[in-house]
């Protein structure tokens, strides 16, 4: 077996490392029972009168093409409980997805999406190396988001302790996190260097934390800030994908080998779609992620446009396991910020700021239109150390950073030092953009 493998009760080779033809009858079966599932949906009903589509024309993983597409607006349409499946009296959980936009969006479990939910957090954990005998603190907030309960129980399946922090309140975390000796915290990446900064500045030493893993998910964020989170705490750091609208944490989650995410292929179809003409881009190349669910009852989705852009990798993993890795995601369509008509991510200036000693990946980006052509400003913090009031110091780094930043987006920006711990801190996602350039009149 391969050294990257954790052999536990949960890890399960059968549907993990089997080969890849086998998986797709598998997948057919099931997305034959789902479009059935789906029926009982007005939206897919209609949608699959208008293109003739039953479940006994499903015969293969390809018929997936000729399925409709879900986007948010159709679940906002159908506001609350449009888009479910089953009637209240089987309905275990509600969660609900953070919606930036007023109402939220609801999803729906049975008591058996709950056991599958469970069990695909306890998969992606162990694969990033959870043993019943860890302790774990969940920093994130538990109630309508799906990341507290969600690895909550995801933890209590593979056997270890897990510590309910719940987000918020950064001293309180920290205490936790020393007096307990939690070994692993699960949280999103800018919450996790939001505790090093604040670790780093009551002076706590390394050795008073026993903290030796996590797993971080819920936004995006870069290879080099892995590399500083991960440096700061001491740690060893796993990246975990998903969306509520598909079931919450679980639907792909890093190996030890930490060459992608494992997608979790016995529950979830994934496409990598060209945004524009919706077809599927090659192997390797960046696209949307088009997820459809294979064994949800409570709320089945078909094709749901995620719009977030990833690639997705076929070769094999290290690890043994057969399913598709996908990369990080390198933002959502709605954060692209088009800066003169050019695409830019919030994760390409995180990836700049870290490329220059001296800052800390605090920032934040403000854009306007003071005539005709746009002007972008990252407020970038220093750190303490680097503070100084020395003119020609603070000239250089501001004049690095703009060059970093240049050089991995094409663009001018210009750059703000501001003082340490001056700009705003997130305990659950982070929000860099504040865009005052009144793009709908
Ligand atoms: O964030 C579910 C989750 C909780 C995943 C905890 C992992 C850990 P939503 O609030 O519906 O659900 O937000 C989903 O967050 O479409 C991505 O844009 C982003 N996202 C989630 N995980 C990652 C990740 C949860 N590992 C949206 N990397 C998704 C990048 C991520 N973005």
């Amino acid at each position: 077996m391969s050294p990257f493998v954790i052999p536990n009760r949960i890890f399960d080779p059968a549907a993990e490392c089997m080969p890849r033809t086998e998986r797709a009858g598998f997948q057919a079966t099931h997305l034959r029972r789902t479009v059935e599932q789906a029926r009982k949906i007005p939206f897919y009903r209609r949608k699959f009168a208008e293109k003739h589509i039953t479940a006994d024309s499903i015969r293969s993983v390809e018929d997936l093409q000729r399925l409709p597409f879900t986007t948010k607006q159709d679940l906002r349409e159908a506001y609350p409980f449009g888009f479910f499946a089953v009637p209240r009296s089987e309905l275990a959980r509600v969660h609900a997805s953070s919606g930036t936009t007023g109402k939220p969006t609801f999803v729906g479990y049975t008591r058996n999406d709950m056991k599958i939910w469970a069990g695909l957090c306890a998969r992606f954990l162990v694969a990033g190396g959870l043993t019943a005998d860890q302790l774990v603190q969940v920093s994130f907030g538990y109630g309508l988001f799906t990341g507290g309960f969600g690895l909550h129980q995801g933890i209590e399946r593979v056997g270890a302790a897990v510590l309910p922090a719940s987000s918020g309140n950064t001293q309180r975390q920290i205490m936790l996190l020393r007096d307990a000796k939690i070994d692993t915290l699960i949280c999103t990446p800018s919450y996790a260097l939001n505790l090093a900064e604040v670790i780093a500045a009551q002076g706590i030493k390394r050795g008073e934390l026993a903290l030796k893993f996590a797993h971080f998910g819920g936004e995006p964020w870069t290879e080099e800030m892995r590399c500083a989170v991960e440096s700061e705490l001491g740690i060893f750091a796993f990246n975990n994908y998903g969306l509520s609208e598909i079931i919450g944490p679980g639907v792909a989650g890093e190996c030890a080998a930490r060459t992608g995410m494992h997608i979790q292929e016995d529950h979830f179809l994934v496409e990598c779609l060209n945004p524009e003409t919706l077809e599927p881009v090659p192997e390797g190349e960046e696209g949307e992620l088009v997820i459809t669910s294979l064994t949800k009852e409570a709320c089945p989705i078909i094709r749901y446009r995620t719009r977030d852009l990833a690639r997705l990798y076929y070769d094999p993993c290290p690890c043994g396991r057969t399913t598709i890795r996908m990369s990080r995601i390198k933002g959502r369509s709605d954060d692209m910020m088009i800066i003169r008509g050019v695409n830019v991510f919030p994760t390409q200036i995180e990836e700049a700021l870290l490329k220059v000693d001296g800052t800390a990946p605090h920032f934040m980006i403000e854009l306007t239109r003071p005539g005709n052509l746009d002007e972008a400003v990252v407020k970038v913090e220093m750190r303490p150390q680097e503070f100084s009031d020395k003119m020609e110091a603070m000239h250089r780094l501001r004049d690095n950073i703009s060059r970093e930043i240049t050089a991995i987006t094409g663009l001018h920006f210009h750059v703000e030092l501001v003082e340490p711990n001056t700009l705003e801190r997130f305990t659950g996602k982070a929000k860099r953009v504040i865009d005052k350039r009144n793009l709908s009149c």
